[in-house]
């Protein structure tokens, strides 16, 4: 099957294809513009020529002059005298001007257009992905992934369907997304050659990305020079250990000239690290940016440290508190060319948590907030939940004055595509994607108009209403059937689809919600609980740490509280738990509707996938409703106040 053009149809292009273009400018990306407008004006009847030539045209796109205030990204988009013009200071400006213009579609060619200008306000927009060169016993060739196999990888091998990735370059492009980790963060044996003496097949991705204006980079693991260089140890203060990697470095840049640099997850989930050899994280990020920056790279050195063999008897300890406490001590010890890569929230990935309070924490490292596009803990594209709104609210956040957005040097997500032929399993996840590249590009983007410009270039506009209504709410709607009020958790262990109450209670992971005939919820206050809350900075330290300030949704991340307990919103908590979880239902019933009505106006393969995947979307959204509210009414044995049935 020919895989999906997802929000880049060539009907997108029909603005653009049908003009007289002229392109001014050379450079490898340049010429990825000048082909993408010929390929348009194949289709629509339009032309496009190169050089200086300024015959009569209605589109320009040139290399400026103006590097210092765009950058080799940025660009400036004008209209007069019936001709619109971008100019950019560098290939990848142009490009990025390119699909601004087709985003605009008709709007670029009327009337007036003052000089505006454009330039992304974080200079790494980058995806992980967790992709397994080998097929992994238990996670499988993607890890938490669920489109698919890999576009990268098959069985031990590259997968070698390079024109796919090509695809896949121009895709994240036209979002504005320009880097990609192409391997899993846990390196298992096969994935660690891929440093070494399998170089060359990162090399060839690489090649197809690149036209794109995307960097790769790689995930490596801290054992390499153990595992693959035959050293007695991998302490990053060993003058071995170092030259070696100053060494694997060098070669790696000799095969890719602008590879990006690495992702190392340390310490973490039994992942090697610095620290068995008493050494710290600043001293293992340290070793390997100091082999990468004399060719301009950069590691990706992730925060995600925790004890995950905890003892659930003791409530002290606070899996929480743990990026912080490992990290925090560190500021002002990492070297310019590392980056430390915080994941959003202070846990995992769950349907709500409070932002990490180390994000915002150490002003004095570089900061690469990470989030999830693939939906580990938001059902795993088998249900629609489009995340926009989620993270948006992470990057407005302002732990001390300035957003997150404005604190990050990067943005990073795992990825959530992989070798489907809608790309992400689900063709509505493909909105994550879309606008994660869009929130990278600018923080403070309405999420919503993000939404509808990915509708309208995906759909065109007939079923866009239809196609707004279902995702719109999405996340709170699957906020409302699972876990309440951001107690997190209540999956099944393991894989993490659908609901088992105590599934992690008893279990070593720091992932409780101490649910309890009395209460529920983990009390992480300064005064009686973990101490947790204490890790913010004012005026969020004391928000938090009360549970009459608390916000409604953070209440049981905060907080152990009785179920009687009444939330700002009027409810008790047990009602609000009943509640939402029927809404919940509801709002899915509702949303296959309207989607059952998009027959006709969407094509019959997209929409009959969408379909299939409401059925169980409906099946697991029901199986959470009774699941847990029959676990809160037999806990608490306070009625529903509406009488409705609670097995
Ligand atoms: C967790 C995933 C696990 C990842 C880990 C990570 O369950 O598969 O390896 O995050 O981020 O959410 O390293």
């Amino acid at each position: 099957m020919e895989p999906d053009p997802a929000w880049l149809p060539a009907a997108a292009f029909r603005a653009v294809g049908s003009r007289h273009t002229l392109v001014r400018g050379a450079g490898p990306l340049v010429d990825t513009v000048y082909r993408e407008l010929a390929a348009a004006c194949g289709r629509f009847g339009g032309s496009v020529a190169r050089g200086t030539d300024g015959g009569p045209c209605d589109l320009v796109l040139e290399l400026g002059d103006d590097a210092d205030r765009l950058g080799d990204e940025g660009f400036t988009c004008r209209r007069e005298d019936g001709r619109t013009t971008v100019s950019a200071a560098g290939g990848a400006g142009l490009l990025y001007g390119l699909f601004h213009v087709v985003r605009l579609g008709e709007d670029a060619f009327r009337g007036r257009r003052p000089r505006k200008t454009h330039v992304p306000a974080l200079a790494l927009r980058m995806l992980d992905h967790w992709d397994n060169v080998a097929v992994h016993p238990v996670m499988g060739q993607v890890e938490r992934g669920y489109a698919g196999g890999s576009l990268f990888w098959a069985d031990g091998r590259a997968r070698g369907e390079l024109e796919r990735v090509r695809r896949y370059g121009r895709l994240l492009a036209a979002c504005g997304i320009n880097a990609v980790a192409v391997n899993n963060v846990n390196v298992h044996e096969t994935e660690a050659h891929l440093l070494t003496d399998r170089i060359g097949e990162v090399a060839d991705i690489a090649g197809a990305l690149r036209p794109y204006g995307v960097r790769t980079h790689l995930s490596v693991t801290f054992a390499a020079p153990l595992v693959l260089g035959g050293l007695p140890t991998a302490d990053p203060l060993d003058e071995r250990v170092r030259a070696w990697w100053t060494e694997a470095t060098a070669r790696v840049y000799e095969a890719i000239p602008d590879f990006g640099g690495y992702v190392v997850k340390a310490d973490s989930e039994g992942q090697p690290g610095p620290f068995a050899y008493g050494r710290s994280h600043a001293d293992g990020a340290n070793m390997l940016a100091a082999a990468l920056a004399p060719h301009g790279g950069t590691v990706h050195w992730r925060a995600f440290v925790y004890d995950h063999r905890q003892d659930w008897r003791d409530r002290t300890t606070d899996r929480a508190r743990a990026a912080y406490d490992h990290f925090a001590p560190l500021d002002g010890e990492f070297a310019d060319n590392a980056v430390l890569q915080v994941k959003h929230g202070p846990m995992d990935f769950q349907v709500r948590e409070p932002v990490s309070p180390l994000i915002g924490a150490m002003p004095r490292t570089r900061l690469a907030v990470e989030l999830q596009a693939t939906q580990e803990y938001t059902g795993q594209q088998r249900h629609v939940c489009w995340l926009g709104p989620m993270w948006s609210e992470v990057l407005r956040f302002r732990p001390d004055g300035v957003p997150v957005g404005g604190l990050a040097d990067a943005l990073v997500a795992v990825s959530n595509v992989g070798a489907d032929p809608f790309w992400t399993g689900h063709p509505l996840a493909q909105a994550n994607l879309y606008t994660f590249g869009r929130l990278a590009w600018q923080p403070d983007a309405d999420p919503g108009g993000i939404l509808d410009e990915w509708i309208r270039l995906t759909f065109g506009p007939e079923p866009a209403a239809g196609l707004r209504a279902v995702l719109e709410g999405s996340w709170r709607t699957y906020e409302k059937y699972t876990a309440p009020l951001g107690v997190g958790f209540m999956v099944q262990p393991g894989h993490h689809y659908g609901p088992s109450v105590d599934g992690y209670e008893y279990s070593p992971w720091g992932t409780y919600h101490f649910a309890d005939r009395d209460g529920v919820g983990v009390d992480r206050s300064r005064a009686t609980g973990t101490g947790f809350a204490g890790q913010y900075p004012k005026p969020w330290a004391e928000l938090y740490e009360s549970p009459e300030t608390c916000p409604d949704e953070l209440l049981l991340f905060f907080h152990h509280v009785s179920y009687g307990h009444t939330l700002h919103s009027g409810k008790t908590v047990i009602q609000h738990i009943y509640d939402t979880h029927f809404e919940g239902v509801e709002e899915v019933e509702a949303a296959r509707e309207v989607w059952a009505s998009l027959a006709g106006l969407v094509d019959p393969a997209r929409h009959a996938r969408v379909a299939e995947r409401f059925e169980e979307q409906l099946r697991s959204a029901r199986e959470w409703r009774d699941q847990v509210n029959s676990y809160f009414f037999r806990k608490s044995g306070v009625p529903d106040a509406h009488g409705r049935r609670i097995y």
